[in-house]
């Protein structure tokens, strides 16, 4: 277990991404009040292979909590878990936890992520070709969770934040008159996904940085940190 009166220095973060814990550690640079805090991720810790989840919650809460709670029961270490994904309003907030998979209604594959990408944007263009543009409204969610762990019994939630980045789904044409698929950054349904106010650019057209600033996962854990630093202070 972690040392029960600083449980909150050493966050083990939910993610075999490396990319995703090497920003979270940055957004710490600035605020006051961190000092020895900081995020690590489940691919350093000692101890592992960590088992992974099922991930089978109906919402991305469910399924950031699930992973939060099981990794911190794994680790006896606070964890922070993220689920995130597209949900489009045509489609009733489809493909929402299904992002990932949506073109296989949410199987796995043995498909790369590129080529699932690819499947997922052939799949929600189809799914949405009958809307007019104006009602093609969608946004992208990121939901970050925070979990204490507890020694033989259930692990608690400490915190829980929300982060949306809005837009619309692009009619599929050609790009100089404004079709999509367009832009090279990003990944998943970023070529798809006009950027809210202007729709004039895809989130795969936004620098990174710009997007890193503003997305749904920036907002989410942004409202995060200022949990954590809020639970620190009161300890
Ligand atoms: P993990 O291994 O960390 O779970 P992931 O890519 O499978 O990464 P995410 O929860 O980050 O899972 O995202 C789920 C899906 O939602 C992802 O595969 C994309 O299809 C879509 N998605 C999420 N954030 C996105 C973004 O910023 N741009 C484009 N698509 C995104």
């Amino acid at each position: 277990m972690t040392d029960p009166a600083a449980p909150l220095n050493e966050i083990v973060v939910a993610t075999g991404n490396p990319h995703k814990v090497r920003e979270l550690n940055a957004m710490l640079t600035s605020g006051q009040g961190r000092a020895g805090l900081r995020f690590r991720s489940l691919a350093d810790l000692p101890g592992g292979p960590w088992t992974e989840p099922v991930e089978d919650g109906g919402t991305f809460e469910a399924n950031a909590a699930i992973k939060a709670r099981s990794y911190a029961q794994q680790t006896g270490m606070v964890c922070l878990a993220d689920d995130s994904g597209l949900m489009v309003d045509a489609l009733g907030g489809a493909p929402g936890v299904i992002s990932s998979h949506y073109a296989t209604d949410g199987k796995e594959t043995g498909l790369s992520r590129e080529e699932r990408d690819a499947a997922n944007n052939l799949r929600l263009i189809a799914d949405i070709a009958h809307v007019a543009e104006p009602d093609r409204t969608a946004r992208f969610v990121c939901v970050m969770v925070l979990a204490l762990p507890s020694e033989g019994g259930e692990s608690t939630i400490l915190a829980r934040t929300r982060g949306e980045f809005v837009g619309r789904i692009g009619m599929p044409g050609p790009s100089p008159q404004g079709g999509v698929p367009r832009g090279t950054h990003g990944f998943g349904y970023d070529p798809l996904f006009l950027v809210a106010p202007s729709h004039e650019q895809t989130s795969a057209e936004l620098d990174p940085a710009v997007k890193n600033a503003v997305s749904h996962r920036a907002k989410a854990a942004t409202a995060m940190i200022e949990r954590i630093d809020a639970l620190r202070a009161s300890e």
